[in-house]
């Protein structure tokens, strides 16, 4: 499954590391895509082990806000 998530907040590569580790670190994640420009993160991740909401917490708890 791939999710693209539009997240606010994010303004250098402090915050796209911490978002990328974030993600990166939860089971059944497989890919993660920060583009700070856009402000997207694309997500690779197995729908069996992970919901959206998981994504969207993981970004949220490092302090950023999830648009979609
Ligand atoms: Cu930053």
């Amino acid at each position: 499954m791939e999710h693209t998530i539009s997240v606010q907040g994010m303004t250098c590569g402090n915050c796209k590391q911490a978002v990328h580790g974030a993600l990166k670190d939860l089971p059944g994640v497989a890919s993660v895509e920060v583009h700070l420009d856009s402000g997207k993160v694309d997500v690779a991740y197995d729908e069996d082990t992970l919901t959206k909401d998981d994504l969207k917490e993981a970004i949220e708890e490092q302090g950023y806000d999830v648009v979609n």
